[in-house]
């Protein structure tokens, strides 16, 4: 296959090599794609080095599949320029995520959905995808009718300038911030900009994507996305009210066989999720599994992954691998 990688210069570009190699992805040839300013600058992939070409050559090649991690104006742009070679475009950017003609995929949850007429295909976002993975398998038993999550999200998401901010406040250094505020023994209770209703674009995002993934416009999500001087991954704590009750032995047995989910989950031994471990990781980690006492059919878990692995890069190499096992490219 021939295969690029639009943002291969970025953070999440590089994991992406990293997830394709390591899977043993059927690379036959690497098209690394970025901005004009990296054209010409090398990668090396799988033990070969690559030279980074512009989009407009990359379209030129005709690649069979494209992983986008570009931001959503260079996908709004450059997406359907590929498709229109015939390249099938899995994009991590919120631009077509919420098109309606777009599928949103966890391949664990709906790549079933997925048809080879899909040339733009919608990556979700972070924090929605180590969510939806707990949420799916317990809305198909019992019905969710609301989740009310609170986030606490890795500085990763944010970019590389923001790793740096935190590392040079660890050194007591000046530098280049990403945030207004100090991430270093602080919780910015701010991630992405804030939209009219109250609420950041991120937080609208755990709720629209939720609903879009579930099939299910009854199931009513409110968030709160924090900010915290963590790099390993995404944590949440997230509660659910059922529209039946459950047996809690039951709900540990749906999400230990659920693909892609671990549970760590014994206060015995105080085991539980934490983004320390969860780094460099593919699985989503569940624990703290508790029935809400305040409240009936409802429940409390915390959920941790790697954001940039299965919430971003793993999961695009994982639509990716459904699409060659399922001849749709
Ligand atoms: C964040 N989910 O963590 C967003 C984008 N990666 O900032």
């Amino acid at each position: 296959m021939k295969i690029a990688v639009v943002g291969a210069t970025g953070m999440v570009g590089q994991v992406m090599l990293k997830v394709l190699a390591e899977r043993k992805f059927p690379v036959t040839e690497l098209l690394p794609v970025a901005s004009e300013r990296s054209v010409g600058s090398k990668i090396s992939f799988n033990d070969r080095e690559y030279e980074v070409i512009g989009l407009e050559e990359a379209v030129k090649q005709k690649p069979d599949i494209a992983l986008f991690s570009a931001g959503g104006e260079t996908s709004l742009e450059w997406a359907p320029k590929f498709a229109a070679v015939g390249t099938t475009v899995i994009d991590n950017s919120s631009a077509w995520r919420m098109q309606p003609d777009k599928k949103l995929v966890v391949p664990e949850i709906n790549a079933s959905d997925l048809s080879a007429e899909d040339k733009i295909i919608a990556n979700p976002n972070c924090s929605t995808i180590q969510m939806v993975m707990a949420l799916a398998p317990l809305h198909k038993k019992y019905g969710i009718s609301r989740v009310v999550v609170s986030t606490y999200q890795s500085i990763t998401g944010t970019g590389v300038k923001a790793v740096q901010q935190l590392e040079n406040e660890y050194k007591g250094e000046k530098g280049e911030m990403a945030y207004p505020y100090p991430i270093h023994r602080n919780a910015i209770p701010q991630c992405d900009v804030f939209e009219e209703n109250g609420y950041t674009k991120e937080e609208m995002k755990l709720t629209n994507e939720t609903k879009k993934i579930l099939k299910d416009d009854s199931v009513h999500v409110t968030a709160t996305a924090i900010r915290i001087p963590v790099v390993g991954g995404h944590s949440e704590s997230v509660n659910i009210t059922f529209k039946n009750d459950f047996e809690l032995g039951e709900i540990r047995r749906i999400l230990k066989e659920f693909p892609g989910i671990t549970l760590q989950d014994n206060t015995d031994v105080n085991t539980y999720p934490m983004p320390i471990y969860a780094e460099g990781k593919d699985d989503v980690f569940i624990g703290r599994i508790r029935r809400d006492l305040s409240q009936p059919n409802s429940l409390n878990m915390w959920i941790v992954a790697d954001n940039l692995r299965k919430g971003a890069a793993t999961n695009a190499v994982q639509i990716a691998e459904y699409l060659v096992d399922n001849k749709l490219v």
